[in-house]
């Protein structure tokens, strides 16, 4: 009996292809130079998609995949499916929570550290040889300031929880008040005028594509930074170059970008910036949970045991 086939919709890396061959002919549509042709010779015959955190699927194409049953995906963020529609057509979706909390986390902080303590700037002076010229500037401290954090999620609590240690005091917004001590903002202009550090944490997709916008930026403030390890979309980018060029925000730390992996030469070239390129979960280890859980999960649903961490 052949295996059933399943599109590939992001370039994966050889620890999830591996197990995944053991479990499905693997169409790779990322890579097909004749998108087109695939789908007109395997579409039919498509039972699963595996895609990334920030990969896309279509209406478009789900339209031409009629015996579609599952979309696998490998990352935390599943903005990339439409959710509803494929809930209104049965097809399971699937992705890698929990695995990567911490790693994402860490980075988070790794932002906030860099863009206060100017790290990646004393990191340059110190390979330029500059030190021999005189002492590098002094930078902020992080004792007794305020994050807030847009989205006290698995991964937002995660990072409250490692900057309360560092000293700082933690308010946030979502869409309703938690069971938890930090200072509930009801509106993001009011946590982005108590933060000095305004971390985005929140999913993406439609319901928060650009909510933090310029009035969000102006209740940041002169002293306020922002750090974005959840979407690129969350922020709109262009209203973030004005703040940073106009002195309106004091820095943006970003693993995230709103068209990875272009990054806006204004960013490149600003001080005030700290960029990274999308590594929340870049380690071998969270990879390879993800890898697992995101293969783990095709399996279940192929062999008709349940899911092991459904969307719906
Ligand atoms: C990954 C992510 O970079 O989990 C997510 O939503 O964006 C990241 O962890 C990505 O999914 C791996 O390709």
């Amino acid at each position: 009996m052949s295996l059933p086939s399943v599109l590939l919709l992001a370039p994966l890396p050889d620890f999830l292809l591996t197990p995944l061959r053991q479990v499905a002919l693997c169409h790779d549509y990322f890579h097909a130079v004749d998108k087109d042709h695939l789908l007109a010779e395997m579409g039919a015959e498509i039972r699963g998609i595996v895609m990334a955190g920030g990969s896309v699927a279509p209406v478009t194409l789900l339209d031409q995949l009629p015996a579609l049953e599952i979309i696998s995906v490998f990352g935390v963020g599943y903005d990339g499916v439409p959710v509803e529609h494929c809930r209104s057509r049965g097809v399971r979706v699937t992705n890698t929570p929990d695995v990567l909390t911490d790693d994402v986390a860490d980075i988070a902080v790794a932002l906030v550290l860099m863009t206060s303590r100017r790290l990646a700037e004393a990191e340059r002076f110190v390979r330029a040889e500059a030190w021999s010229r005189g002492a590098f500037p002094l930078a902020h401290a992080l004792r007794g300031k305020t994050a807030g954090i847009l989205g006290l999620g698995r991964i937002g609590a995660a990072i409250a929880h490692r900057l309360a240690a560092h000293g700082l005091s933690i308010a946030y917004h979502g869409r309703q008040p938690q069971a938890v001590e930090h200072r509930y903002c009801a509106t993001l202009v009011e946590l982005a005028s108590v933060a000095d550090f305004l971390i985005v944490a929140c999913p993406g997709g439609a319901k928060t594509h650009h909510l933090v916008n310029a009035e969000v930026l102006a209740a940041l403030g002169s002293r306020g930074t922002l750090i974005n390890i959840a979407r690129g979309s969350v922020v709109d980018q262009t209203a973030l170059i004005t703040a940073l060029e106009q002195g309106i925000i004091r820095g943006a730390g970003l693993d995230v970008f709103e068209n990875e992996p272009q990054v806006p030469a204004a960013l490149l070239t600003s001080e005030k910036t700290v960029l990274l390129p999308h590594v929340g979960s870049g380690t071998h280890e969270t990879r390879q949970a993800m890898a697992d859980l995101c293969v783990g999960n095709v399996a279940a649903h192929l062999a008709g045991q349940p899911l092991l961490t459904p969307v719906c």
